[in-house]
């Protein structure tokens, strides 16, 4: 008994701390680890982070700017389908601006503020990567390189970017936009909710898919070809296999079960056997070079 007592009061003290909701965290007190990479023991972390090294082809630091942007499940309830989002899904800023980014983190699951495509010798992977678990907030800071170009800023995490996690960076004029950046630009691959279990329907071609994001379009799904060819095929066989269900309902009648399927078996070798003879003798009927 103080065995079983003894059990439930450690499974609880080791479980308490998970059940606890975390509070919001201030990550302020970093570990640098060098190359710009800062971590702490409460799930903070900063990759890539530059205070003060010019990028090639800045010869000055041309604006310093600060933004908070916040991570969380409530910045994609404006869009539908979507789970996480950013506060924000789109920023501008010009070539060799300083930023420092606060990053909030307002849910109690990962998230992360990452920018891909920097150049290398001064960002390693050419990354800058923020991340926070659980409610909280980290500060880091880099400088742009020059150039017109679009980066894409996400969140890594599993799925989070796939469900709204995602918003554009323009550096000067950008480099075009990014797809299925949420309320900026289309779905890349859009839902269909076209019924596909009726033949007959017509697509309707003035279908939007997305009301919320009126700014753009939405994208017309490509009809698949084989999608009516498998409705009728799918249709065929039904029909065949009603017509035939009481036919071979009357002749199972009074056949046991191994007979049954023999008689399948033998039934599915002559099917076989035919739809060759069809074959050779459509390939007969192809002319000889
Ligand atoms: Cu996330």
């Amino acid at each position: 008994m103080l065995k079983k007592l003894f059990c439930a009061a450690i499974s609880f003290a080791l479980s308490a701390p998970v059940l606890a909701e975390k509070e919001f965290e201030n990550h302020t007190n970093m570990m640098d680890h060098g190359d710009g990479h800062l971590m702490d023991m409460t799930g903070g972390m900063i990759m890539g982070q530059n205070t003060d090294t010019l990028p090639g082809g800045c010869d000055r630091v041309a604006a310093t700017k600060e933004i908070t942007v916040h991570a969380g499940h409530k910045y994609a309830k404006k869009f539908p389908g979507r789970m996480y989002a950013f506060d924000v899904q789109e920023y501008q800023f010009e070539p060799c601006t300083k930023l420092t980014i606060n990053f909030i983190n307002d849910d109690s699951v990962r998230h992360q503020w990452m920018m891909h495509g920097l150049p290398k010798y001064l960002y390693p992977k050419g990354m800058f990567h923020m991340e926070v678990t659980g409610p909280g907030k980290i500060s880091g800071t880099l400088i742009f390189p020059p150039g017109d170009k679009t980066y894409l800023v996400h969140c890594d995490i599993a799925q989070h970017m796939e469900k709204g996690m995602k918003g554009q960076l323009k550096i000067g004029k950008g480099s075009g936009d990014l797809p299925s950046i949420p309320g900026v630009t289309p779905y890349v691959i859009q839902d269909d909710y076209w019924d596909k279990t009726s033949v007959n329907d017509e697509r309707d071609d003035e279908y939007v898919a997305d009301p919320v994001e009126p700014t753009v379009k939405a994208v017309k799904a490509p009809i698949v070809e084989n999608e009516s060819l498998f409705s009728g095929l799918t249709i065929v066989g039904l029909a065949i296999g009603l017509l035939l269900a009481p036919l071979l309902a009357r002749k199972f009648k009074d056949m046991t079960a191994a007979e049954i399927v023999s008689y399948l078996v033998e039934l599915a070798k002559t099917g076989v056997c035919m739809a060759i003879k069809l074959v050779k003798w459509l390939m007969s009927l192809v002319p000889k070079k």
